[in-house]
């Protein structure tokens, strides 16, 4: 049985795994909408997988007899400002939320929750492999500059069909 703290905290988990899946899947129609086909596949996956992490938290805190609770979403910004400032923000929404899963940790270990403790590695080691995902897809704008990024996007098309999904 999940204690209170660890149950709210893993509620706030919900609700911040549910607003990034719904804000990469603004960014992925803005992308697309500016004719970046491979960065919006890209962002539509990312989209994707921050939902199965919603779906992750939610049943387990329903497995642990806890309240899963499925909150309405803060509406994510329709425009942004070029496409490398946009995965900047990826960038500091990744940290933010890599915060986030620590903070559940820390919690989970002052509780003296130890399956929680023990389930939640599985986020830590994704935020490790997220942070470094958009870091590279930083690095590759960077190198490209504004001619490269047709042929980027065609990259970024590639990397998407290779990546693991979860
Ligand atoms: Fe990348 O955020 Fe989910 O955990």
């Amino acid at each position: 049985m999940l204690t209170k703290k660890v149950e709210e905290f893993c509620n706030r988990q919900i609700e911040r795994e549910g607003y990034s899946s719904n804000l990469y899947l603004a960014m992925a129609s803005w992308a697309e909408s500016k004719g970046m086909a491979g960065i919006g596949a890209w962002l539509y996956a990312q989209a994707e997988e921050e939902r199965m992490h919603m779906l992750k938290f939610i049943k387990y805190v329903t497995e642990r007899g806890g309240n899963a609770v499925v909150p309405a979403f803060k509406q994510p910004p329709v425009k942004y400002k070029g496409v490398k400032e946009m995965f900047k923000e990826v960038l500091k929404h990744e940290q933010f939320i890599t915060g986030s899963i620590n903070e559940v940790l820390a919690v989970a270990i002052i509780e003296k929750d130890y399956a929680t403790t023990n389930w939640i590695q599985w986020f830590v080691n994704e935020q490790v492999e997220e942070e470094n995902a958009v870091q590279i897809i930083i690095d590759k704008l960077e190198l490209a500059g504004e001619a490269g990024l047709y042929f980027l996007d065609r990259d970024i098309m590639a990397l998407r069909s290779t990546a693991p999904t979860e």
